[in-house]
Parts: structure tokens; C-alpha cells; sequence
């Protein structure tokens, strides 16, 4: 059973939280993370790699011990490593490490404190009001935690999109070749691309139901066959994700695609049209009596109730079925229609590539122009640049600039928003640079007015043309800051800011619903990758999904126009 290359970074991640828990040497744990982080970026299969031949130590961060552990991963689907690791260190204490602002040093302090074997004695302690009786923790950290575990209780099990398509991918293209399948294609909220699923719904275009199922319940990464019928079958996979796989006739293709394609509210108005128009709208078809009048398309069964196509990532029912009808979708942005990308690291912070091998994959990619835009000077564990690195950088550019015919490296940086809202760098070197991003990477704590203020601080500096990644939420891990939203997006809007769409899968940072209403309130987004590597600059399609989603059209984008354009605007400030 091939595995994906998702799973081999989670196993390495997961080392990673293991050795950092036992305070190992930060410069293994790093090794770890980063190779995690490279394995993600990649977008052809390791494991076909390896099957190959190839020589994974060609790779950044990976070395020959590293490209041992994952040929051995490949073969085994495990990691003697691991399994060490894990015999010593409780699993809770890595969980705990999720709670925000505990990390690995002090979830060990704590449950060795307290004599903790588990996260529900952890909850219990917390709940008794223990926690706060161990030095080093306050009653706010005790709070924290209590919230955060009984959030962990409640909250379904969900995959970030990014991770369910690595698992989701193969496997339909599996499926695809099923004898008896004519077609077959992932609806759901997968193909809405919301930023999570909670399972995947596939469905497929067949007569035999009953034996296109038996063979899907076989898929070697099918852990437990949860319900199988003749026409539906649902199973877990071993990544824990489940899947509804649906086999429909054709003539019901179109139909069975819109009903499975949701949303459910989105499906409710639907049937309301249909019914207003004494029609019957199913996941067969679309009915007048007894007699099919649509069902093959989507485009059909949407025509027959009066509307246009709609796109699945609009399907939210947030207004997209009063604006068919007046004829007012928005003309959703597009890859192509992307002149550069506003947000990049290179070797001289915590990026992998250098400043032309960055260049060059943006060329590569069709881009006019890439701004680099490395960390300031507070960023020291992530190789923030001094004043004289960042002076030596722009010399650089300029340097590569001279070489390159229709393309340009933009100098820029990421310059950190301090704790009150000033920022990391002097206006004077701010002020010499092409682009400047500046970004929350401390202090997640503060309360909103506090954390609104700062932002409303850095914003007000004319120098700034984006906010990076505004919420700094990672989802499924650490929660945004808190932030009165509203007043941050109508204070952009005022100075002429722009708002990032950060298009790391893991970010994803405005929402789209945060998106839409920045673009509501006249606010340019920037859609940027924030990449690591060149191999980074291919995350944009992830923010592009959520842009989509937020109803944004090319215009509402910054980095849509050209550089001549783009730097007229940007002057403005
Ligand atoms: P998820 O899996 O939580 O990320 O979200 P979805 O949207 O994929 O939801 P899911 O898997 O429960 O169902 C897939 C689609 O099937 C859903 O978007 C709409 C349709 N659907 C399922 N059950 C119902 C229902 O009871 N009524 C209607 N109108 N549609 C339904
Ligand atoms: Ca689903
Ligand atoms: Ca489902
Ligand atoms: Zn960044």
C-alpha cells in the first residue's frame, strides 16, 4: 500500500513533538520539522520516488539519514524511530503541547507536577483548580486549558483540505478504473473546497452497483467497512478519514453531483425553486410528476429551476441563489489571472532557496514579479535579517533585477508588529523598500481591544501595504487572535491597506468569509503563499479556493496587476 506523503511528514512531525517534549537538541528537532515541511511541499508521491530509484538527499533539508528513515517508511509504512520515542514519552503531554501558549517544556513540568498520566486527569486538575497551584501557572493558564479541552471534547474530527486531497486524490483516480465505472468524481465539501471536510463523498457512474462496491471496500486502505449496500458504502480509511462512495445511473450524473455537492442549505433552496415550479428536485433528477425533466448535467437541472451554473465553492447558500437570479454571480478570480506573488522567504531567513532559485521557479510559474520578504530582526529563530542583512538584500535584488527581461524580484520584508503595535524596523529602511508586510508573531495573548489596537497601530504606518496573515489562526491547532474584525477591515478601507489571503493550507488567513467582507468593504487582499521554498509557490491554488469562496473577483486582488499598475498603487500610500 503506497503511502502518502502526508503521513511520512506527519511521522516525522510527530518525532519531532516526541524529542521536543524530552528537550532534545533543538537543532535535531528542527532537522525533523523541517524535512516534515519539505515532504508537504512536494508535489509528486515520495513513495513513487523512492520506488524510482531517486536520490531523496537531492532535496532541501533531507540528508542520507533522513532519506534512509523515509525509503524505510515506504517499505514499512512505520519508523523504528517512533516507536522508540513513543515508549517513553505519555502521548498526552504532546497533545497537550496543542493547548495555545503550553509548550513542550511546560506540558512536561505540569503533568510531572502534578503526576499526570492523561489529558482527562489533566482536565480534572485543571477543573480542581490544581493547575494553578503549580509554579509557573496562573489562573489564566489554567483557564486556557480547561477551554481548550473542552473545545478538543466537542469538536468532530475534520481534515484540512490539503491533507484529506493528499488521501482523496489516488484514491478516486483508484476508483476511476473499477470495472463497471463509467465516471467518478469527489462532491461534498471537498468540492466546495472549504478549508476543512469532515468525509469525503464520492460518487460514481455505474449500472452494477453491488460489485462496483465490492471492490471498493478491498481498497488496501480501507480500515473498517462502516456500511455497504448495493448503491452506497461507507468505510474509514487508515488515515482515519472516512469516505461515502454513492454509484448512480448516468442519466441521474448531473443531479446526484448537485444534490451530494451541497450545501445542504444550498440544496434546500434548490428544492424550493423546484417545488415553486411544481417540480421535484432529488438526487435523481429533477421531476415534473413522474417523468424526468432534467438530470444528466448540473447546468440543466440549475437551468430547468431558472437559474445559471453555479460554482460548487459559492454553494453556501450566503447569497449566491438571489444573485443568480439577477444575473450577479461575481466573476470569480483564476489562477491565470495571478501576475506575482507578495509574500516569500528565501535562505537568508528561514527559506529554503535562494534569492534566484526563488526567482526563477516565479518565472517558471508565469509570474512578472515576486516579492521577497524575509523576517526582521525580532524573528531570530526564524533567521530574522538585521538592518545591514536587510540593506545587504536589497543590494542583491538590484542586482539580479538587471539580469532578468520581464520579471522582477520586489524587495520587500515581513517586518514584525510589536507588542504595541510599532513595528521591527525604522520608517527610513521601511521606507526603501518595494512592498512591506508586516506580521503578528508574538504575544497571541492580548485581549481585542488590545490586539485590535496594535493592528489599527501597525496600519497607520503609511509604509505597510499588507497585513500578513491577520488572525495568525492554524487551523486545527491554534486559534486566531482575538480581533474586532469589523474595525480592522473598515480602517484598512480608510487607509488604503491591504489585507493578506495567506495560501499556506495550514493558514488560510483571512477566511474566506473574512475575505469577502474586507472586499464588501472596498479592502484589496493580497494572495500570497508566504512559501519556504520554491516548491511553496505551489500553495497558491489553496488560497486561490478560499478567495473564490469569498466571492472575490480579480480586482478585489492586488497581485492581478501588472507591476506597473501594482506600484502606482502601492505609492498611494
Ligand atoms: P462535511 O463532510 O462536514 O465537510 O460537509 P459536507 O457538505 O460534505 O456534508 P455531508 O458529507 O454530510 O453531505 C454531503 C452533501 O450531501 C451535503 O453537502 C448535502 C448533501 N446532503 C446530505 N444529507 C442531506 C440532507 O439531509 N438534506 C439535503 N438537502 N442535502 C443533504
Ligand atoms: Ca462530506
Ligand atoms: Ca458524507
Ligand atoms: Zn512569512
Amino acid at each position: 500500500m503506497p503511502v502518502h506523503n502526508s503521513e511520512i511528514a506527519s511521522i516525522f512531525d510527530h518525532v519531532a513533538d516526541l524529542l521536543e517534549v524530552q528537550d532534545a537538541n533543538r537543532f535535531r528537532v528542527r532537522a525533523y520539522r523541517n524535512a516534515a515541511a519539505t515532504i508537504r511541499d512536494q508535489s509528486r508521491a515520495i513513495a513513487d520516488r523512492v520506488e524510482e530509484g531517486e536520490d531523496l538527499s537531492d532535496l532541501p533539508d533531507i540528508g542520507e539519514d533522513l532519506a534512509g528513515k523515509i525509503a524505510e517508511i515506504v517499505r514499512t509504512g512505520e519508523l523504528p524511530l517512533l516507536e522508540d520515542l513513543s515508549g517513553e514519552v505519555p502521548e498526552a503531554i504532546v497533545e497537550a503541547t496543542r493547548i495555545p501558549g503550553i509548550g513542550p517544556k511546560r506540558a512536561r513540568a505540569l503533568f510531572e507536577a502534578l503526576g499526570l498520566a492523561s489529558l482527562d486527569e489533566l482536565a480534572e486538575a485543571a477543573e480542581a483548580g490544581r493547575v494553578a497551584d503549580v509554579d509557573g501557572f496562573g489562573d489564566k493558564t489554567q483557564a486556557r486549558i480547561r477551554d481548550a479541552l473542552e473545545e478538543k471534547d466537542t469538536g468532530e474530527r475534520r481534515f484540512r483540505l490539503d491533507v484529506a486531497e493528499d488521501f482523496a486524490e489516488p484514491l478516486v483516480k483508484w476508483i476511476r478504473r473499477i470495472d463497471g465505472v463509467d465516471k467518478a468524481e469527489i462532491a461534498g465539501s471537498y468540492r466546495r473546497r472549504k478549508e476543512t471536510v469532515g468525509d469525503l463523498d464520492i460518487l460514481a457512474a455505474g449500472e452494477d452497483g453491488g460489485a462496483i462496491i465490492d471492490r471498493f471496500v478491498d481498497h488496501d486502505e480501507v480500515e473498517e467497512v462502516i456500511s455497504q449496500g448495493k448503491t452506497r458504502s461507507t468505510v474509514r480509511l487508515r488515515s482515519g478519514l472516512n469516505v461515502d462512495l454513492r454509484v448512480i445511473p448516468k442519466a441521474s450524473w448531473g443531479a446526484a453531483m448537485h444534490y451530494f455537492t451541497g450545501s445542504r442549505a444550498h440544496n434546500i433552496a434548490g428544492r424550493r425553486r423546484a417545488q415553486d415550479r411544481d417540480l421535484k428536485l432529488n438526487e435523481y433528477g429533477l421531476f415534473d410528476g413522474e417523468t424526468r425533466v432534467a438530470g444528466d448535467t448540473e447546468e440543466e437541472v440549475y437551468d430547468r429551476i431558472g437559474l445559471p451554473w453555479i460554482a460548487p465553492v459559492l454553494r453556501e447558500d450566503r447569497g449566491e441563489i438571489t444573485a443568480a437570479e439577477k444575473g450577479e454571480l461575481p466573476a470569480l478570480v483564476k489562477l491565470d489571472d495571478l501576475k506575482g506573488d507578495l509574500h516569500c522567504h528565501s535562505d537568508a531567513s528561514d527559506g529554503k532557496n535562494t534569492l534566484r532559485e526563488m526567482a526563477e521557479a516565479a518565472q517558471e510559474r508565469g509570474y512578472d514579479y515576486l516579492a521577497i520578504t524575509d523576517h526582521s530582526k525580532r524573528q531570530t529563530q526564524a533567521g530574522g535579517l538585521s538592518e545591514g542583512d536587510l540593506d545587504a538584500q536589497i543590494e542583491s535584488i538590484a542586482a539580479l533585477n538587471e539580469r532578468f527581461d520581464g520579471f522582477r524580484l520586489l524587495a520587500g520584508c515581513e517586518v514584525d508588529i510589536l507588542e504595541d503595535g510599532t513595528l521591527d524596523f525604522s520608517d527610513d529602511l521601511l521606507d526603501r523598500l518595494d512592498l512591506v508586510v508586516a506580521s503578528v508573531h508574538s504575544h497571541f495573548d492580548l485581549d481585542e481591544e488590545d490586539q485590535t489596537e496594535r493592528i489599527l497601530r501597525a496600519m497607520e504606518n503609511a509604509h505597510v501595504h499588507v497585513i500578513g496573515h491577520t488572525t495568525g489562526r492554524q487551523i486545527g491547532q491554534r486559534k486566531g487572535i482575538a480581533l474586532d474584525m469589523e474595525r480592522i477591515v473598515k480602517s484598512a478601507a480608510d487607509q488604503g491597506c491591504a489585507l493578506e489571503l495567506n495560501a499556506n493550507p495550514i493558514r488560510l488567513d483571512l477566511s474566506d468569509v473574512h475575505c469577502r467582507m474586507a472586499a464588501d468593504h472596498g479592502v484589496k487582499i493580497a494572495l500570497s503563499t508566504d512559501a519556504h521554498s520554491t516548491g511553496g509557490l505551489g500553495n497558491i491554488r489553496y488560497g486561490m479556493d478560499q478567495a473564490r469562496r469569498g466571492w472575490l473577483s480579480a480586482d478585489d486582488i492586488l497581485n492581478t496587476r501588472g507591476w506597473s499598475a501594482l506600484s502606482a498603487l502601492l505609492a498611494r500610500r
